[in-house]
């Protein structure tokens, strides 16, 4: 960090990265200046009472400031190209993300799992599984903790969730293992072609030791000459020796490593096969770092899973209510409708879905809503877009007349599942506030039929 010395350090963005940022630089006695487009990003006189020796600029990118810089230090969230900010910085900057610097700095080992569905789960699942069996891990990256902010911790292990927009300013990391769970359409607006999506959710492995693969989406690592000796599969077919699946033991379907079953799928906390998937991801990663998988699978039954993925809100309608509001993109909604129609019975099922679509192409949903779908709600920018893919839409303007809409349209026994395909920014904070916003209107329903 010494070389940042002297030099003229820009922030960009006053977020949780940013933050993080200021802090680690200003606890190494380095001075930055963080720019951040919006007037009140944080509050500005506790930031001057925190960093007495920082400089906060807002309101606009300041970019006289950003013209002068050696070293930039970019959020996640800013799109350079869109913000007009690349031709703002000189060629000659030192152009990087937190987890850049991270991996410039550390020399413990790290696990890196990306994909654009599950990383949450699977980073999360990770982290339960190494405490039990008494490892240090710190938990960090787009999970929502920034990776600097814990960079001196002394650890066994950095378990890193990485989105497409942290690998775009990564070139450094050296992690043992890696992951790209899966692909599809997702954040298109800034990528703009499923083509550069996945080629930088594949650098991952280029930056790794191990390689954790899924069988099932071959065209994610194929085409970069992996080293066979040092990949490991995951599927929910029947694995080959030294890589995870499933087997069938008499008639019972089993987690498997190679032939040997470690747990069979019914006893599995998670539901959905997609979920099959994110376990086969996580006992691969856990053997890669050489944890015994016995132990591992054993604490499987004490993690419960995250909130907003799929979970059942409490109500006292006879209907089931589930939030999935974290199902941001198609693949996601695609998931729980694949998952739920596979056990809903004869069961009715509503989905409200909508919201800010990212440019995704939405009609892969179209035969699952036909087949899966009685009623679908929409809301949101996009809402209009996915209402035409289906003959039974009925649109709508907020969350409580979605929850007030499905209610009508349903009955008791009925499955009501918000599972969006779409990112809250349009019409909330994040997709937390959309999930409790759902959640309180399904609550402030009460009884009926
Ligand atoms: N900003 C501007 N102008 C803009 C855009 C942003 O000034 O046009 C400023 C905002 O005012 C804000 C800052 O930039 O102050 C925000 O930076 P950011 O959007 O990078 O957000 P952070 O708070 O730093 O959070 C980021 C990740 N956010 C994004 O990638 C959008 C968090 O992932 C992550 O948890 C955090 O760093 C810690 O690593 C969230 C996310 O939504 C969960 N990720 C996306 C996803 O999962 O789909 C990729
Ligand atoms: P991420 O961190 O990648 O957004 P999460 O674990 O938070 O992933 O889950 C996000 C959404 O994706 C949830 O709706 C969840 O039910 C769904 N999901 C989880 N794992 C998978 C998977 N392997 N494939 C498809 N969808 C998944």
């Amino acid at each position: 960090i010494q070389t940042f010395t002297n030099k003229n350090i820009v922030v960009l963005g006053a977020g949780l990265t940013g933050m993080s940022c200021v802090k680690f630089l200003d606890k190494h006695g380095l001075t930055c200046v963080v720019i951040d487009s919006r007037e009140t990003p944080v509050d500005a006189s506790a930031f001057a009472k925190q960093f007495p020796s920082q400089q906060l600029k807002t309101g606009h990118w300041h970019t006289s400031i950003l013209n002068r810089a050696d070293i930039v230090i970019t959020s996640p969230g800013i799109d350079l190209d869109a913000e007009g900010l690349r031709n703002e910085i000189p060629s000659s900057a030192d152009l990087l993300g937190d987890v850049e610097l991270f991996c410039r700095l550390n020399n413990k080992p790290i696990v890196a799992v990306t994909g654009s569905n599950g990383k949450s789960t699977v980073v999360s699942l990770l982290a339960h599984v190494a405490d039990k069996l008494g490892k240090r891990a710190a938990l960090v990256g787009n999970v929502g903790t920034p990776v600097l902010s814990h960079v001196e911790d002394d650890v066994d292990v950095f378990i890193f969730e990485l989105s497409s927009f942290q690998l775009e300013t990564l070139s450094s990391m050296q992690a043992k293992v890696a992951c790209v769970l899966n692909l599809s359409d997702d954040h298109l607006d800034r990528h703009k072609t499923i083509e550069n999506y996945r080629q930088i959710k594949q650098k991952v492995y280029l930056m790794s030791d191990i390689a954790v693969v899924n069988r099932h989406e071959p065209e994610l690592y194929q085409s970069l000459g992996l080293n066979e000796k040092s990949t490991i599969s995951f599927g929910i077919d029947k694995p080959s020796a030294g890589d995870f699946g499933v087997i069938n033991v008499d008639t019972t379907p089993m987690l498997a490593f190679g032939d040997k079953p470690l747990i069979a799928l019914s006893a599995l906390t998670l539901a959905g096969m997609h979920n099959v998937l994110n376990y086969g991801a996580v006992l691969a990663l856990g053997h890669a770092l050489d944890w015994p998988l016995d132990a591992m699978v054993e604490h499987f039954s004490s993690f419960n899973g995250l909130a907003h993925r799929c979970q059942v809100i409490a109500s006292n309608d006879g209907r089931v209510w589930i939030n999935d509001s974290k199902a941001t993109n198609v693949g996601a909604t695609l998931a729980a409708l694949e998952g739920i129609g596979l056990t809903k019975g004869s069961a009715k099922l509503a989905l409200i879905a909508g919201g800010e679509g990212k440019g995704a192409d939405f009609t892969p949903l179209q035969s699952v809503f036909e087949h899966t779908v009685a009623h679908l709600i929409t809301l949101g920018k996009d809402g209009e877009q996915l209402a035409q893919l289906s003959k039974n839409a009925v649109q709508v303007k907020s969350i409580e007349e979605a929850v007030l809409t499905a209610r009508e349209l349903t009955n008791a026994g009925d499955i009501i599942l918000l599972s969006p395909a779409c990112a809250s920014i349009d019409m909330f904070a994040n997709y937390m506030a959309r999930g409790d916003a759902f959640a309180a209107a399904v609550s402030s329903l009460g009884e009926g039929q």
